[in-house]
């Protein structure tokens, strides 16, 4: 190959174990592949003698070589020598890349495995056409991976490589990617200062009876953005606490008029709490915990939260079938991770989660948002793992830092709610002591930033988050200055009053409320 103008999108990696490949013809799945839109293949057989090796990858070759898709051979520099292919893709255990590039002269690809930045930049530096940053997830196909680094970890060795001077390598990440989390893998794992080129894949192709039908679905998928990822929009030119708390009785009055499906998979506390307060603000509450039926209720064009309040060893499948329902549909999901770091159940929980699913927004206190951002097993910049508060710039970077990490919104409650979209960040400073006094409150505010979320799909995200915290604090406040309220018992029904007037406020344009958003 002259040129080194590879398309990296869809890349190719084989396997010719019978776990993977079955009772198939690897040159004829190969063949399938490529017809489907694979753009790079790499031979990749750890059993065949040297002989098999070389003349399965010259058959492989002449269908490679027709359709102009490049050929590399895992590890073996010497077949890919016999064979005439393209380059090689070499491991950390394998032949150095400065070898295998005097080996194979500058015209050869040769990409490198990386599971860190030290290896990405080393591999980077010694000429490397490409890496394979992995292992993304957990995969059955290499169950010797060396370290599982999630989205988080993939996106961290591409900021340190664009900050490193290494740009202009090209990357594909590798390890359990497949059609259902390919679009999201592309999406989280990119850092905005440099974006993956590609996704490689096994088993996604490899595995499957119709591997052309696999690999044009998967071609699809990655020339689309996933449903879920936000419509651009300009954040410089919106936001001043003004203009947020401006727009506040407008989300509220479409909240009531348009009464959306607040679907919440919450927990046994809370259901009847949630379910009131969702329809105080004029939404149609359903408290369904069975995912089988998610599919059915994400097409109504709703939100959904997930509520970690209360689990059984069943309620993750749920879970993660409704968050793959929503997300499928580009439905606002908002993740209350209640007690991530409280026991070993929770923790996992919130990994299996977060590694299952896009959510639009992740609410929870200090402490549950620092399980959060250690839940990648990346270690989070600024974020250690001692127990003392954090003070309110280290509340924003933090939220800051993960919402940038999961390109998308997180709330940290507190005294003072911090929010970002991963730029901006907004402090709150309304609520009330009495919410604390009550069980389900911050339940219930999620379900309340759920349900306005649902209304203004297309609008600005970070801004309609702060509007459900205004108007579910604001409620909590004019409910505790009443003159009947007396103590938690009492604040409960007014403050459902309160949530259920603002509404009515809104509508006879008596906004004054809203000007007491701090
Ligand atoms: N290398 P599947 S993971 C070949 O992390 C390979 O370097 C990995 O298989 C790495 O697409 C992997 O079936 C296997 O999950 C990926
Ligand atoms: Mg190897």
């Amino acid at each position: 190959m002259a040129s080194k103008t590879v398309d990296y999108s869809l890349y190719l990696v084989t396997d010719s174990t019978p776990a993977i490949l079955g009772e198939a013809d690897l040159v004829d799945v190969m063949r399938q592949a490529v017809e489907g839109g694979a753009t790079i293949v790499q031979y990749r057989d750890k059993t065949s003698d040297t002989a098999e090796l070389v003349r399965i990858a010259k058959e492989l070759h002449k269908i490679t070589s027709a359709a102009k898709v490049p050929l590399l051979i895992n590890d073996r520099v010497d077949v890919a020598l016999a064979a005439g292919v393209e380059g090689v893709h070499v491991g950390q255990d394998d032949l150095d890349m400065k070898t295998a590039r005097k080996l194979l002269g500058s015209n050869a690809i040769i990409g490198v495995t990386a599971n860190s930045l030290e290896e990405a930049v080393a591999a980077a530096r010694d000429g490397a056409d490409y890496l394979g940053l992995g292992t993304v997830y957990a995969t059955p196909t290499k169950s010797n991976a060396k370290s599982i680094i999630g989205t988080a970890g993939v996106q961290q060795i591409l900021s340190g490589l664009a900050s490193a001077g290494h740009s202009a390598v090209k990357t594909v990440c590798i390890g359990g990617v497949n059609a259902s989390n390919c679009q999201r893998i592309l999406y989280q794992a990119s850092a905005p200062e440099k974006a993956l080129d590609g996704i490689a894949v096994v088993s996604a192709i490899i595995a499957s009876s119709t591997p052309r039908t696999a690999t044009q679905q998967l071609q699809q998928l990655i020339k689309t953005p996933p449903p879920f990822a936000p419509a651009s929009f300009n954040p410089s030119q919106t936001s001043t606490p003004e203009s947020i708390i401006a727009r506040t009785p407008t989300i509220i009055q479409k909240l009531a008029s348009t009464q959306p499906l607040c679907h919440n998979m919450t927990n046994l506390v809370v259901q009847n709490f949630a379910a009131n307060v969702a329809l105080a603000i004029g939404g149609s509450p359903i408290m369904s915990n069975n995912g089988l039926e998610a599919p059915d209720l994400a097409n109504l064009k709703g939100s959904l939260v997930i509520n970690m309040g209360t689990t059984t060893p069943e309620t993750r499948s749920n879970h993660l079938a409704a968050l793959a329902a929503y997300n499928a549909v580009g439905g606002p999901v908002l993740l209350d991770p209640v007690g991530a770091g409280a026991t070993a159940q929770r923790r996992e929980g919130v990994k299996a989660l977060m590694a299952g699913g896009y959510f639009t927004v992740i609410k929870g206190n200090e402490g549950e948002i620092r399980t959060v951002a250690g839940a990648s097993g990346f270690q989070q910049r600024g974020v250690d793992s001692g127990t003392a508060q954090l003070d309110l710039a280290a509340r924003a970077e933090l939220v800051r830092s993960v919402a940038r990490r999961e390109r998308n919104i997180v709330l940290m409650t507190g005294e003072k709610d911090v929010v970002s979209d991963g730029t901006r960040v907004v402090a709150i400073t309304n609520g009330h002591a009495l919410l604390g006094a009550i069980t389900g409150s911050g339940c219930a505010l999620g379900t309340t930033i759920a349900a306005v979320l649902a209304v203004e799909r297309e609008g600005d995200r970070l801004e309609a988050v702060v509007a459900g915290i205004l108007m579910y604090e604001i409620a909590a406040e004019r409910a505790a200055e009443r003159e009947d309220v007396r103590g938690p018992g009492t604040f409960i029904p007014a403050f459902l009053d309160e949530l259920y007037t603002l509404r009515n406020l809104s509508r006879t344009g008596q906004n004054e409320w809203a000007k007491s958003a701090k």
